[in-house]
């Protein structure tokens, strides 16, 4: 390949780069509306909070609830030594922008074993808030995951577990078919 031709393939990939950047978001009205929030969800006992994103989740959810966001049981040990800090452990985090971004939802259970053991239901993410103070809900908007130690993720386009149905056992920071339509979904092993 030519100098040319490398310069004119770099000047591509750069514009195609910047074109998927420039997208549009689904959400836009909302985020316009809205700052980009960090979430978190209890999966036995529904308890849910939110802050600003880079406000400091983990330590949030700490003060307000005595439960520290841990990834695995390894994490978990160490940091329950001399504790009485009650462990909760990640199951995956959902965002509704593709690329990891915008705001996300932290789905965490109190099982240490996660997806080794158990499957972690959610049948309407239209009853998942993403905030106290804002009306959005993680329905029909997620469009990029990371996924716990443990866990591969399943979701379905409608709730109670109907429609269409996407999984993986790894991140992803696209859904494809799938971004903004999800409304329901599982961690399972
Ligand atoms: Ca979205
Ligand atoms: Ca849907």
């Amino acid at each position: 390949m030519s100098a040319l031709s490398r310069t004119l393939s770099a000047l591509m990939t750069a514009g195609l780069l910047a074109v998927s950047m420039a997208a549009p978001a689904s959400a836009a009205t909302k985020e316009a509306e809205q700052p980009a929030l960090d979430c978190w969800v209890q999966y036995e006992t529904g308890e849910n909070h939110c802050v600003k994103q880079g406000e400091g989740l983990n330590a949030a959810v700490l003060n307000l609830y005595d439960k520290r966001i841990v990834e695995d049981g390894d994490e978990a040990a160490q940091y329950r030594d001399g504790s009485s800090v009650q462990a909760t452990y990640i199951l995956g985090t959902v965002y509704i922008d593709q690329d990891y971004g915008g705001t996300s939802v932290t789905f965490t259970t109190s099982i240490s074993t996660t997806c080794n053991t158990h499957s972690f239901r959610w049948p309407e993410l239209t009853d998942v808030r993403w905030s106290d103070y804002w009306s959005g809900y993680a329905n029909d908007d997620i469009e990029s995951f990371v996924l716990g130690p443990n866990c591969k993720i399943g979701l379905w386009a409608d709730t109670y577990y109907n429609g269409s149905y996407y999984d993986s056992a790894t991140n992803r920071s696209t859904l494809g078919w799938m971004n903004n339509q999800a409304s329901s979904l599982w961690f399972t092993g």
